[in-house]
């Protein structure tokens, strides 16, 4: 049977799959300064100059904050059934404390809401994707535990007002990330340069929010919520032999064993430093890098319905003599992004298959895509190829781990626009929509016409 056709695997997918895109605040809103929004750490780390690519900033980015009506106009034109956004908490309370709201916000993502349900587009809210009140941050971020009482009462906040509108909810989006680039190599906001013991109990006090944050939002919502976290790492996937034929059963096993294993070179970018204390309540693994195990694992994780995984990429593993991991280099000319990312679909069946054996947990792949080098041809048009072969790919590869027995509950393509990609700003080009920065005109590129097409053959099964 021909399985290099996404088309002969959509019937893998299970029922009512929610087939979507995704975004974050501050990549594609603008609007950074205005109607009384405050300012958040990445207002102010992108305009410190030299601090992105060129210096640039999120202070209009896909001015989403104006054309949000257009935008959404657009998804339901693609077809998709769910669209993951990020609230900006210094949008809604500006300087993060829950007793000065700011009702332009509100009303901004009230109609974000209320809009896409007029297209069934079912909306997905992440709570933090990085903007951290500045405020805040000037009061000690995350290790003041002020900040972490002001988001459990934002979290219960957002529950009680969108619950009756909104089911599914992600607390935060990749700790991982924010320890790591925010925090220990400073190259996010808000820049900071702490040690290895300090990352980690930067991390510890996220996991302590999100768990706080969950309570919060149980207790406060109009109606049964669905809530998760995205969480990002480094996941591994066996040596797989040309043709229909498995990998070595050893093969696989060092793979598992390579994902989940916390060292030197991959203590901030693995899903276990999070998701083993949030899900299992287990402490995570940092003995290889000399950190001492948290104490409090069992209160850092209140149950939640789903883990949210931003995947994008992966590595080869295959066993040597003695089982051990041996991990195989790129060849030369490995296919890689614009952004230099490898491309390892296999990644999206056995690493999704190694994570649900590990946590238990309904799975949203809330993040993945490749930025490409997209231009507009001389046609008006964006012949994208790259990631229309890229999405058969991954989703061939989803349809596996579907197949295999993963409760893969939905797809949110990274991303709808092009938009902000943080340090590397506008070049990096993400979307399955192009935009013209100069003009803010929309472009729906041949991914998007490919995407709508899937979309429209699952919903004919
Ligand atoms: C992340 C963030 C997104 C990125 C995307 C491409 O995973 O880093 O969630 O905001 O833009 O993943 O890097």
């Amino acid at each position: 049977m021909g399985d290099l056709n996404i088309s002969d695997w959509i019937k893998n997918f299970p029922a009512n799959f929610k087939w979507g895109a995704a975004s974050s605040s501050y990549q594609i809103e603008g609007g950074y300064n205005i109607d009384g929004k405050g300012a958040s750490i990445w207002d102010t780390f992108s305009n410190i100059s030299g601090n992105t690519s060129r210096s640039e900033t999120g202070n209009i980015a896909c001015d989403h904050y104006h054309h949000f009506r257009e935008d959404i106009d657009l998804m339901h034109k693609l077809g998709i059934n769910s669209y993951r956004f990020s609230i900006s908490w210094p949008r809604i309370f500006p300087d993060g404390r829950p007793d000065h709201i700011n009702s332009p916000g509100v009303k901004f993502y009230d109609d974000i809401v209320d809009y896409c349900h007029q297209f069934d587009i079912e909306p997905i809210i992440t709570l933090f994707h990085w903007d951290l009140p500045q405020v805040l941050e000037d009061q000690g971020g995350w290790f003041n535990p002020q900040t972490i009482l002001y988001f459990e009462r934002y979290a219960a906040w957002v529950s009680q007002h969108f619950s009756n509108r909104v089911t599914y909810f992600c607390t935060i989006n990749e700790p991982q990330i924010i320890s790591n680039l925010g925090y220990h190599l400073g190259i996010h906001a808000p820049g900071r340069h702490l040690d290895k013991e300090r990352t980690i109990t930067l991390l510890h006090q996220l996991a302590l929010a999100h768990s706080k944050a969950v309570t919060a939002m149980r207790n406060s919502a109009q109606q049964d919520i669905k809530i998760g976290f995205a969480s990002t790492g480094r996941l591994c996937y066996p040596h797989c032999p040309k043709g229909n034929a498995l990998p070595l059963s050893s093969d696989i096993e060092a793979a598992r064993s390579a994902a989940f294993t916390t060292n030197e070179d991959s203590w901030t970018f693995c899903h276990q430093i999070f998701c083993d204390a949030a899900i299992l309540g287990k402490a995570p693994d940092f003995s290889s890098i000399g950190i001492a195990p948290w104490d409090d694992c069992e209160t850092l994780c209140p149950a939640i319905d789903f883990l949210g995984l931003n995947i994008y990429n992966g590595s080869e593993v295959t066993a040597d003599a003695s089982g051990n991991p041996l991990f195989t280099p790129h060849y030369t000319g490995f296919p890689r992004t614009a952004l230099k990312w490898p491309v390892t679909p296999a990644v999206m069946n056995y690493g999704l298959q190694f994570i649900y054996d590990r946590y238990h947990l309904p799975i949203f792949i809330c993040e993945n895509g490749l930025s490409c080098n997209d231009v507009v041809s001389l046609d008006g048009k964006v012949h994208d190829t790259n990631r229309i072969d890229f999405l058969n790919r991954y989703l061939i590869e989803l349809g596996r781990a579907i197949q295999a027995g993963v409760d893969v509950r939905g797809y949110m393509h990274w991303s709808f626009t092009d938009n902000f990609e943080w340090h590397s700003g506008y070049d990096e080009r993400f979307g399955l929509v192009y935009i013209d920065y100069p003009s803010q005109k929309r472009i729906p590129k041949d991914s998007f016409y490919w995407y709508k097409n899937l979309i429209r053959e699952y919903k004919m099964l």
